[in-house]
């Protein structure tokens, strides 16, 4: 089959008295895209070429990032502020154009510059080239699938989200969040997307199981389960039978958190949808309730996938989590203790640059200023990484940076992500750029090295392009860097990553032009 290209027009812009007002906060104001919450479903087929225009009609400066697109040949598309292009303005445009190809499923795109993300997202599902026929699962008898997004606008009150309602547990929520009626007997795909700032959520639906067929746009070993939990940035699909008693039911979305009690404050509330059967008696009793998990259930939460590996040029251990910075020189507002809170790897907390991106300093060999080249492959010093007695002044300093890990072309690389329990125990959804990656394993303490590696699991892998690291704990993933680049790897929680919790690996070109960046397009934004 001929692959298409899929043109999207996408208004970026102010929107008053959308259903937001449903969120405790009548009338508010937001910034959505073509005045919708979630914005617009964009779907394709493998092998398709997207181009999305963008007018930015909010009076913030922009860029988007299509999660987990490789983004091969079209790396200046990849989106985060600073690192692949400068924002474009407000009253802006810019075009987006890249391939999808070799990876199926569910995907999503979000703003990637300050906070936008909580407001502009949406879907990219990307089908088998000859459509739902071509799963590698049973076709479900409902080509419609459902785009399920759980999602929280800023701020520490604001309610959980699916598909950009709260639903029925929100004294504020005026109206009914309802999903299109199903059928008895039928079997639908659920596209479950995390797009919250800052929450990893349990997702259930009252007297129905799922089975888990995908996630982050990679096919799975397929798997049963009454429960599924997705970290920010991640997506699962899953098949549920519509094999309950016709009637109905709650879905429900449900924070968990693997750090309490020192993580921070975080809503314990629920969103909730109501899922009827089509032609169900009338009636006014309430819908059936899922049993939620509790939000440190933690041995729910493990129930994941086994792992892969293969030959390793290059091992990386990093570590992750909160600690505290020097004051820098344009917060006025940090003068008393002289220092304020960050996060990093490796004891370096990543600042983006200001006056250019980092694919452009990169591709024109003008780093000078911009980034260096000296992020380390282990911290300064080792330690008991998660013991309370490591929570100390000493091992909190961090310092500001921009430090890249530079890549040769294809090389094979094994990061172990270590959280540390410095300042606040809490997980942290790493996310990476440009690649997907097995995860070897994950686990908590310190990591051994001894004692794990011979657990690596060779059969069935978990491929991913974001990666819960628990609290307390760890997990081995690896790569191969076979796409040339400059790519963002950090926290899918926004205010840690706001922090500094991210690196940047840049990947030189092969020996072949196919192999190497591209020269970028003339209209890339300037800073
Ligand atoms: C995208 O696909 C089209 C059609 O196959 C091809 O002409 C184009 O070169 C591809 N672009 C990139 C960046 O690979
Ligand atoms: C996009 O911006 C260009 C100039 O930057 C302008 O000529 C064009 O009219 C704009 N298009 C839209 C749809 O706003
Ligand atoms: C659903 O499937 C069950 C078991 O196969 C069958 O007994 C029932 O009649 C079916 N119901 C409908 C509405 O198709
Ligand atoms: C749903 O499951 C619960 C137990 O989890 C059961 O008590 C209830 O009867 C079920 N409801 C329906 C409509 O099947
Ligand atoms: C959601 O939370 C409310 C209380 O805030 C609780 O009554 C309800 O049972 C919860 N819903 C689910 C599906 O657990
Ligand atoms: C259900 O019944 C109520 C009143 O009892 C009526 O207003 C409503 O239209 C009915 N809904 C359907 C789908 O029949
Ligand atoms: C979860 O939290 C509750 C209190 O909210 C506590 O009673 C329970 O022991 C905790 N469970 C675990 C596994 O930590
Ligand atoms: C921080 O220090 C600068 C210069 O010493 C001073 O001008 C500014 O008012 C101070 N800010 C606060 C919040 O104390
Ligand atoms: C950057 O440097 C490399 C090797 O030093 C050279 O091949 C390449 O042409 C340079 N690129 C630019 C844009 O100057
Ligand atoms: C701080 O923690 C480190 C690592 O556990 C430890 O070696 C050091 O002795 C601690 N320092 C103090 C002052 O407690
Ligand atoms: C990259 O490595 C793979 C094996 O890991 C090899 O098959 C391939 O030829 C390499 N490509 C280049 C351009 O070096
Ligand atoms: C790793 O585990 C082995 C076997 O239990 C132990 O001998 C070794 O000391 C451990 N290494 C570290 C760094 O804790
Ligand atoms: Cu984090």
């Amino acid at each position: 089959m001929s692959s298409l290209i899929n043109l999207i027009c996408l208004l970026i812009a102010f929107v008053g008295n959308l259903s937001i007002s449903q969120l405790c906060q009548p009338n508010r104001i937001i910034t959505a895209v073509n005045g919708q919450l979630p914005g617009p479903t964009i779907r394709a087929r493998e092998g398709d070429t997207v181009v999305v225009h963008l007018v930015n009609e909010s009076p913030y400066s922009m860029t988007i990032h299509w999660h987990g697109i490789f983004q091969r040949g079209s790396q200046w598309a990849d989106g985060p502020a600073m690192v692949t292009q400068c924002p474009f303005q407000p009253g802006g445009n810019y075009t987006y154009s890249f391939n999808v190809t070799g990876q199926e499923g569910t995907l999503w795109w979000h703003a990637h510059f300050s906070f936008l993300r909580a407001t502009v997202y949406g879907a990219l599902i990307i089908l088998p080239r000859g459509g739902a026929k071509a799963y590698p699962f049973a076709k479900p008898d409902k080509e419609e699938q459902m785009a399920l997004l759980t999602g929280i606008p800023a701020g520490p009150a604001d309610a959980y989200t699916i598909n950009g309602k709260p639903g029925d547990f929100y004294h504020c929520s005026a109206m009914r969040n309802l999903c299109e009626p199903i059928r008895k007997n039928e079997t639908y795909l659920l596209r479950i997307i995390n797009a919250a700032l800052n929450t990893p959520l349990f997702f259930k639906v009252a007297n129905h199981s799922f089975t888990v067929v995908a996630a982050d746009a990679c096919y799975t070993t397929p798997y049963k389960t009454d429960v599924v939990v997705v970290g920010p940035g991640q997506t699962v699909d899953a098949l549920m039978v519509a094999d309950a008693a016709v009637g109905r039911y709650y879905m429900a979305a449900s924070p968990y958190d693997s750090g309490i009690p020192s993580g921070p404050p975080f809503s314990k509330t629920n969103a909730t949808a109501v899922l009827e059967y089509a032609g169900g008696p009338n009636t006014t009793l309430p819908p059936a309730l899922p049993q939620l998990p509790q939000f440190n259930d933690t041995d729910t939460a493990d129930r994941t996938w086994p792992t892969v590996p293969l030959a390793v040029d290059t091992r990386m251990f990093v570590t992750v989590g909160m600690g505290v910075a020097d004051c820098q020189p344009e917060q006025t507002l940090c003068n008393r203790s002289r220092t304020m809170f960050a996060s990093s790897m490796n004891n370096e907390s990543f600042v983006p640059p200001r006056s250019t991106s980092m694919l452009e300093a990169h591709y024109s060999n003008a780093t000078a200023g911009v980034y260096t080249r000296d992020f380390p492959d282990q911290p300064p010093v080792v330690f008991d990484y998660t013991a309370d007695a490591s929570n100390n002044a000493t091992m909190q300093y961090t310092t500001k940076s921009t430090k890249v890990r530079t890549l040769r072309y294809n090389e094979t690389v094994e990061m172990v992500l270590q959280n540390t329990r410095l300042i606040a125990k809490e997980s942290h959804p790493m996310h990476l750029h440009g690649f997907n990656f097995f995860v070897l394993a994950q686990g908590f303490g310190n990591y051994n090295q001894t004692t794990t590696a011979p657990q690596f699991n060779l059969v069935n892998p978990q491929e991913r392009n974001t990666v819960l690291v628990p609290a307390g704990g760890w997990a081995v993933i690896r790569f191969i860097a076979d796409n040339p680049g400059m790519w963002y790897m950090h926290c899918h929680f926004e205010a840690h990553l706001d922090l500094g919790l991210g690196m940047v690996f840049e990947v030189q070109d092969g020996p072949t032009p196919d192999t190497s960046l591209p020269p970028p397009p003339k209209d890339l934004p300037q800073c």
